[in-house]
């Protein structure tokens, strides 16, 4: 899937390529249905104009926006991810702490207890953000225009995981946030927001800068010949450590992962997932949404989660 994906800039070069390598008989039917469905009718749910609009209302239409500064945006060019410092206050962060706790005690301590993670799927359209809670961990302006800088307008968010690594646990192999490895245009961005205060012990996150740049899965790469350990350190990597309310952006073809967490607090964090407007979604966002936060969120909100 690297090697197709890669060999052209377009997806009418990918489908060229896929369609020789299935006549060749060298493609296995799985990496067949994936990349069809990634180089197949764009998959959108709204008109393009109404994600045009909500970045026009954020003043994100013009890349030169002055949300993000300049070395903000060549971090994420250079390195693949961005600390842009804490955009949530301490009242907003301890109500979503208490939040998420009360959640895992209701739908996740059995999972949290086998995996030492504690993970609760679609958090941002759960009836636990029914009062808007946790709304700004998708539609913050810095967030957005940090997503906007790598995948342009044309974006939508595909999920929102909570993620806490329990006292002991939480270390995670290496990996990306996508099937194959993705030369040039990044596909998907995602983000960690510090619900608590990342540290070099607590099991902050692991990033090794410049990987997205490789076109090359962690899984897929070969380490003098041999499959790379994939839960072994990496060469150049670095934890990004920071203050409760900071968020952490990434172009998710970065290698990263969770590490572990060697002190006696649980590591809290939440994810936000983008991708652009017309690939397939990781979530099944109509589906997933409660009727109430529906309800209540207005164009822009709709415009990013792509629903209507
Ligand atoms: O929360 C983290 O530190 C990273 C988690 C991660 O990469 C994942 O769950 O895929």
């Amino acid at each position: 899937m690297t090697e197709i994906w890669n060999a052209a800039d377009s997806d009418a070069g990918r489908r060229r390529v896929l369609e020789d390598r299935i006549k060749r008989a060298e493609v296995e039917q799985r990496a067949i249905r994936l990349l069809e469905m990634f180089l197949g009718e764009p998959l959108n749910r709204l008109p393009l104009t109404e994600i045009e609009f909500a970045m026009d209302q954020l003043g994100l239409t013009d890349e030169n926006n002055d949300v993000l500064s300049d070395a903000e945006k060549e971090s994420l060019d250079r390195d693949g991810y961005v600390n842009l410092g804490p955009l949530l206050n301490e009242g907003q962060l301890q109500k979503m702490r208490d939040r998420y706790d009360a959640a895992i005690v209701e739908e996740g301590t059995s999972a949290a207890e086998k995996t030492g993670i504690g993970r609760i799927m679609d958090t941002v359209v759960k009836p636990m953000n029914r009062d808007g809670l946790l709304d700004p961990i998708f539609m913050h302006t810095r967030l957005l225009a940090a997503v906007r800088h790598l995948l342009g307008v044309h974006l939508k968010y595909i999920g929102s995981n909570y993620h806490c690594a329990m006292p002991g646990y939480g270390h995670q192999g290496i990996h990306a946030d996508f099937v194959w490895g993705v030369k040039r245009e990044p596909q998907v961005v995602n983000a960690v927001w510090l619900i608590d205060e990342f540290t070099e012990e607590n099991g902050a996150t692991r990033v090794v800068p410049g990987t997205h740049r490789l076109g090359i899965h962690p899984s897929g790469d070969l380490v003098n010949g041999a499959p790379r350990d994939l839960n072994a350190p990496v060469e150049g990597e670095v934890k990004v450590t920071g203050p409760a309310g900071s968020c952490l952006v990434y172009n998710a073809h970065l290698w990263h992962s969770g590490t572990q967490n060697f002190t006696k607090k649980l590591r809290r964090a939440q994810h936000a997932f983008f991708s652009r407007s017309t690939r397939p979604s990781s979530t099944d966002v109509p589906a997933a949404i409660d009727k109430q936060v529906f309800e209540r969120l207005g164009r822009v909100a709709r415009a990013i989660l792509d629903i209507g």
